[in-house]
């Protein structure tokens, strides 16, 4: 009988390449930069610039390290991020502690340059190592019935400074809707040019959703719960007024403090001409994830 070759190679075997690459773009360092051959889905920052390594990690809102701008790079050294694990819970088939490297062992990494849009109006373009959000919940098995995704970061107060301040209620929480949650531009991010993500931008997991504003985006998860009423959000438990639980990034729904028809690029110096936003920061595709709802209502 004829040899004949059978493939062999199963989705796991991609994740095993796919951290290889990765571990070796963290050891090459910045020269992890040539990890865009790896681009799996552009999407609509097909074409963007990215921001320096520098910008992205050194202009940071992580208020568990103070509100400045520069706190986080300052202070967030100190927060242990080895070992972790991230508790998923509520309506799930498989509730438990996930340890992060068991997850990442099972996830398929890729790149993806997305847009970044703050509601305070600046806006980065970040090369982000991550998973799709809808790969763990599936692992964890969403039982029917759950329609949203509850987050939750660590809280450490021997290792976070700035919690001592009540600027929000701590811990960090924040909400999706499930469709949201398992739409494939959802991502969790553990990298930035090929490298682990730094504490200051959310290690050693944070989410991305690129077309909402950059808070929604939470960082360093330890709990995900999957339930059937909409969960609270840290910025509208702080202030309702001003941020709702969609968060959509939308140039005819301005902040009360900001307008949000435009924006600034951080890096294009202080007299760099603002940019006009884009609805859903561009990202187009997520639209129909909304029709038939007033978005100035469900803001
Ligand atoms: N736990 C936690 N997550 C957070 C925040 C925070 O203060 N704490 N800030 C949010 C805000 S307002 C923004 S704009 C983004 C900033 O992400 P970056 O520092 O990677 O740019 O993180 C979001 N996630
Ligand atoms: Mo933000």
């Amino acid at each position: 009988m004829a040899h004949r070759w059978t493939n062999t190679l199963t989705r796991n075997d991609v994740t095993e390449e796919r951290l290889w690459l990765n571990r070796r773009q963290i050891m090459a360092g910045l020269g992890g930069m040539a990890v865009a051959g790896l681009a799996g889905r552009a999407g609509a920052a097909e074409g963007l610039e990215p921001n320096s390594y520098e910008e992205i990690t050194s202009y940071n809102n992580y208020y568990e390290f103070g509100t400045g701008k520069d706190d986080p790079a300052r202070y967030a050294g100190d927060l242990t991020i080895s070992p972790w694990s991230v508790k998923i819970d509520g309506m799930v088939d498989k509730p438990g502690e996930y340890g992060f490297d068991d997850i990442l062992s099972k996830m398929t990494l890729e790149e993806r340059i997305y847009r970044f849009r703050c509601v305070e109006a600046w806006s980065m373009v970040v090369p982000w190592t991550g998973f799709e959000l809808a790969d763990l919940l599936t692992m964890a098995g969403v039982k029917s019935g759950a329609k949203y995704v509850a987050f939750e970061t660590v809280l450490r107060p021997d290792e976070m400074p700035g919690v001592r301040y009540n600027v929000l209620d701590w811990p960090y929480v924040e909400g999706l809707r499930l469709d949201e949650a398992m739409h494939p531009l959802t991502i969790m991010a553990t990298g930035i040019y090929g490298r682990d993500i730094p504490r200051q931008n959310g290690a050693p997991l944070r989410l991305v959703v690129p077309w909402k504003y950059g808070y929604k985006s939470i960082k360093s998860i330890v709990r995900i719960t999957l339930t059937d009423t909409q969960p609270p959000t840290s910025w509208n438990k702080a202030n309702p007024n001003e941020y709702g639980f969609y968060s959509n990034v939308n140039p005819q729904v301005d902040h009360p403090r900001w307008s949000q028809a435009t924006e600034r690029g951080i890096g294009g110096g202080l007299f760099a001409k603002r940019k006009d936003t884009l609805m859903f920061n561009g990202y187009d595709e997520v639209a129909s994830l909304y029709e038939g709802m007033d978005l100035t209502v469900n803001h």
